[in-house]
């Protein structure tokens, strides 16, 4: 078929679905032959829907984003509540020959595998709600269970100690961000008895439904709830218009979006219609920013944006309907003076040495004047040190954390002196989440899982029964208890995989190499797995089977997470079986963030690395191009 025809049908093909909001009338090709601008990409947008005022605000920002940028072209899409069309859609964007895909989903479990399977071919942005599992190149939007937390708590502040019954009010019944929120409220609302959720409704983001929904349940009901919580303000809005049409009083509603429109989230709140929303960034700027840093291969595209959440209450809702743009914009913060104070976990891996190494070369590269200090692995050390910081007055404080808990009064410090905190690479557990501002690191349960699902994939052990040695890294430390709950969630589901002893082996090298002479001296040839939390204790643990007289990465399979150079030759070689890549190069995104920061710009909640594993084959290419 010609091109001419293949055309043709795409012409056919999009205006039955009838939905088109912007449609392209040339190919990229004809274009550049007219001698007219140059079109360098063609970027696909699909949108469930363009009913919801949240999806409608993400339709506007990409509009406006893409029309800053004169060399691509967008064809928006717009399904229209129905995940076939969404489909059908997304297969003659890509038909078209787009270059790049943006995708919000509705229907969770039927567009994850459309989008692993397009994501085989061209980049795929996932934009505000998430997929299962990792096939896409960058996830921007929110962490819904922080949100489902974040209502739970406002709901528990409305009603205060004498609680009530709830009525929630979901999207749609099968979208990934509705049960992760769900789960968010349901946990935070069950550490109170005097709480009850008494109904869960599904008005598929629609405020009419809402409304119809509501009418019907309360109508008859003699005692109603005391609150409603509705998974976005135009459902809130259908919840106030019921409560009115019932003569109802004394039901608290939260919504949830904090759109800035008439009939949004934030007008409800100032209406006092709802008492209370939450701003839930679309992320449609960044998207159209990083399509074009992905399509233009620069630096290091992250696997997740978590964009950052903020409570809006009749007290604050002014500040925010005046709020001026705050969506990062590189080309103005690129030449912005900042200082930045790092504390330094310690010098205990391989991956610290990246680690440390990456953010020095990259605050020169920047221009940042960085002050970093090294705790040696002791936490009061690095309380002292971050205090320092602030009694310097640095603008921004960054550090590793040694360990989740113990740092709610050194940061309120750092918050009460209005110096803002991210946690690089370690997240860190406080009562009040406002304590930090971002987080820059890996996805440790994912790193974890990946690890086990090598090892249960294919009879990587002979034998019914495998037994495993656990090395784990420092005790209380995030990526030790994350990499520990991933490991174990796999291997939940199969019974002949168990761990017969984890032993603390602190990251270190001497460490992993004493846990495991103990561990063999009382297991021996019962071992059959050895999954270290990082290459260092791998290695070590390697020797000490040597010194055995047994065989690593043969008698005793070995799995390690970092991938750093030592564990990758280790892999080539045969004497480590797996290896899961914890990327160390935080360097440039802290510092891009560090002056978007200065500036005055919001900055995301968390970045999360994008990450690979390597088997021998994969690690021999590796080596070639690695420096750490
Ligand atoms: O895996 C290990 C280092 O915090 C992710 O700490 C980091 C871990 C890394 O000692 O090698």
């Amino acid at each position: 078929m010609t091109k001419k025809k293949v055309y043709r049908n795409i012409m056919i093909g999009l205006s039955i679905c009838g939905i088109i909001l912007s449609l392209l009338h040339y190919k990229t090709s004809e274009k550049k032959a007219k001698g007219e601008k140059e079109i360098d990409y063609v970027i696909g947008v699909s949108q469930p829907n363009l009913l919801e005022p949240w999806q409608v605000l993400m339709y506007e920002e990409l509009t406006e984003e893409a029309a800053k940028h004169h060399n691509i072209r967008v064809i928006y899409t717009d399904a229209a509540h129905s995940t076939s069309q969404q489909i059908e859609e997304i297969e003659t964007l890509k038909s078209y020959g787009i270059d790049l895909l943006i995708v919000s989903v509705d229907n969770t479990a039927a567009m994850t595998p459309v989008i692993s399977e397009i994501y085989e071919e061209i980049p795929v942005i996932v934009l505000g709600r998430g997929v299962e599992g990792y096939n896409y190149t960058l996830y921007i939007g929110s962490d819904h269970h922080f949100i489902g937390e974040m209502a739970a708590e406002a709901a528990m502040q409305l009603l205060g100690n004498k609680g009530g019954d709830i009525i929630e009010l979901q999207g749609t019944g099968s979208a990934l961000q509705v049960e992760e929120r769900s789960k968010g409220f349901r946990e935070k609302i069950s550490e109170n008895s005097a709480y009850k959720i008494t109904d869960s409704l599904v008005a598929n983001w629609q405020r009419d439904k809402a409304e119809d929904m509501l009418k019907q349940l309360l109508r008859y009901r003699s005692d109603p709830p005391a609150l409603i919580y509705a998974y976005n303000d135009a459902m809130a809005l259908g919840v106030r218009k019921a409560i009115e049409a019932l003569h109802l009083n004394g039901i608290y509603i939260i919504g949830s979006d904090g759109v800035n429109k008439p009939d949004g989230g934030l007008q409800l709140v100032k209406e006092k219609k709802i008492d209370t929303t939450f701003i839930t960034p679309t992320g449609g700027k960044e998207a159209i920013r990083y399509a074009i840093e992905i399509l233009n291969q620069e630096a290091e595209i992250p696997k997740k944006i978590i964009v950052r959440n903020h409570q809006v209450t009749p007290t604050n809702v002014n500040d925010y309907i005046h709020q001026k743009d705050v969506s990062i914009d590189r080309q103005k913060t690129k030449h912005v003076k900042v200082t930045l104070g790092f504390a330094q976990v310690g010098k205990e891996s391989g991956f610290r040495a990246a680690n440390t190494s990456s953010i020095i070369a990259a605050a020169k590269d920047e221009g940042v004047k960085l002050i970093l200090k090294n705790a040696n692995n002791d936490q009061e050390k690095q309380i002292e040190i971050i205090r320092g910081f602030i009694n310097k007055g640095v603008d921004v404080i960054a550090f590793s954390p040694k360990v989740e808990h113990g740092w709610d009064e050194v940061l309120q410090e750092a918050k009460d002196a209005g110096i803002p905190v991210i946690l690089s690479d370690r997240e860190i557990q406080v009562n009040d989440s406002s304590l930090w501002t971002s987080f820059i690191g890996s996805d440790f349960v994912e790193e974890g899982r990946r690890a086990a699902r090598w090892l249960v994939n294919g009879k990587k052990v002979p034998g019914k029964e495998v037994n495993i040695i656990e090395l784990e890294g420092t005790s209380n430390a995030a990526p030790s208890i994350g990499r520990k709950e991933g490991f174990e969630e796999v291997l939940h589901d199969h019974h002949s995989y168990r761990i017969l002893d984890s032993l603390i082996g602190d990251f270190t090298y001497q460490k992993g190499k004493e846990m495991m002479t103990t561990a063999l001296a009382r297991y021996g040839r019962d071992i059959d797995v050895v999954y270290a939390h990082n290459d260092d204790m791998a290695i070590g643990a390697i020797e000490a089977i040597d010194e055995y007289g047994l065989k690593p990465g043969k008698d005793i399979k070995i799995i390690s997470i970092d991938a750093t150079k030592k564990a990758l030759t280790a892999l080539s070689t045969g004497k480590l079986n797996f290896s899961v890549e914890c990327n160390p190069l935080l360097g440039p995104q802290l510092m891009k963030s560090v002056k978007d920061l200065k500036a005055g710009k919001e900055i995301p909640m968390k970045i999360i690395t994008s990450e690979r594993t390597f088997t021998k084959d994969e690690a021999k290419q590796e080596i070639l191009m690695r420096h750490y």
